[in-house]
């Protein structure tokens, strides 16, 4: 594919933020400011920025609980984002929820479920809606390789398809399920990819930490959706830096493999580098684009931090039973 300076640097953008973001959520955690807890996506920003960047208005989005920052890249305002994170009145939950929480009906985000793979059926409802009310939008479910193995997940596959739903299912594949390696859980290589076919819908599989070939994939299969087809799948092959969770020691894997992905399959520096070599960006520029987004983030975290929290009587507010 050929591309412009303008669209690379805005995809390059977004994924920086979602970097610096998830980077940033580390620190915080560390500094014993968020209460719960953090799952950090750090290593796959790639993947969810390569797809995420074929949306439009009207779309609807389905995340889980990693990596967090891409409900602010949707649109959720900063100050709501880590207002919630922080148990704050100004989160978009006003702090009931935190990190199962996010997320706004406003951007498309249709809320997410700590029971994983329960809520595929609510991104088939939301493409049910698109159908019913003749758009071209697209609803994108997210999920995990350990996920992919729910039956929840087929279920919602077999409706959309039967249905010819206009859904995205996004299998993001970082090779583990808490301490579980995907080749334990599954019997086949691609736990996304290679299912599709059992639900008559097309589907690649590709390099997430490469994100113009996420891109490039996401985008044959989100113009295949939009044109009224049905639903398609996208399995992006990645690797989770962090522990499962802040705080996990990872005893489950090679220290050596980790670093040797981290140093080999970042798929922030491998877009620098090729920038680079097209004399689209300079190092000067891309260190100040780091700090002014840093800059931006500890400002909002300093007003999440003074803003008010809700009172012990109010936490039953806002629940519908
Ligand atoms: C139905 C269900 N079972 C178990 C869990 C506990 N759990 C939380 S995250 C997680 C791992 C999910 O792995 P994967 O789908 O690969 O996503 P990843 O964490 O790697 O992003 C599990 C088992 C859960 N939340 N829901
Ligand atoms: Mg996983």
């Amino acid at each position: 594919m050929q591309y412009e300076k303008e669209q690379v640097l805005k995809i390059y953008t977004e994924m920086l933020h979602t970097r610096l973001m998830e980077k940033k959520l580390t620190e915080i955690y560390a500094q014993g400011i968020v209460p719960g807890h953090i799952h950090s996506g750090m290593g796959q920003e790639g993947s969810y920025i390569g797809v995420l960047s074929t949306r439009k208005p009207g779309d609807y989005f389905k995340f889980g609980h990693r990596p967090l920052s891409v409900y602010h890249i949707v649109g959720e305002p900063m100050d709501n984002f880590f207002g919630e994170l922080l148990a704050k009145r100004t989160g978009n939950a006003l702090g009931h929820g935190g990190t199962n929480h996010l997320g706004r009906l406003q951007d498309g985000v249709v809320g997410f479920s700590g029971t994983l793979g329960a809520d595929a059926g609510i991104a088939v409802g939301a493409g049910l809606t698109i159908s019913m009310e003749g758009r071209d939008n697209v609803s994108y479910y997210f999920y995990g390789d350990g996920t992919a193995s729910r039956g929840p997940v087929h279920e919602a596959m077999c409706l959309a398809s039967s249905w010819k739903l206009p859904v995205l299912f996004v299998c993001e594949n970082n090779g583990f399920a808490i301490s579980t390696p995907v080749t334990y859980s599954s019997a086949v290589k691609n736990p996304g990819g290679d299912r599709a076919a059992g639900y008559n819908m097309p589907s690649v599989v590709v390099d997430g930490t490469d994100i113009l070939a996420v891109y490039e994939g996401a985008s044959k299969m989100v113009d295949y959706i939009r044109a009224g087809n049905g639903p398609a799948l996208i399995e992006c092959k990645d690797y989770r830096w962090r522990g499962h969770f802040e705080g996990d020691q990872c005893a489950y894997r090679d220290p050596e493999v980790t670093q040797h992905e981290m140093e080999t399959r970042d798929c922030v520096a491998l877009l620098e580098e090729r920038m680079k070599a097209q004399g689209w960006i300079t190092d000067e520029e891309l260190q100040k684009m780091r700090e002014d987004f840093d800059r931006e983030m500890d400002e909002s975290i300093a007003r999440a931090q003074e803003a008010e929290e809700i009172k012990p009587e109010e936490i039953y507010d806002c629940l519908f039973a």
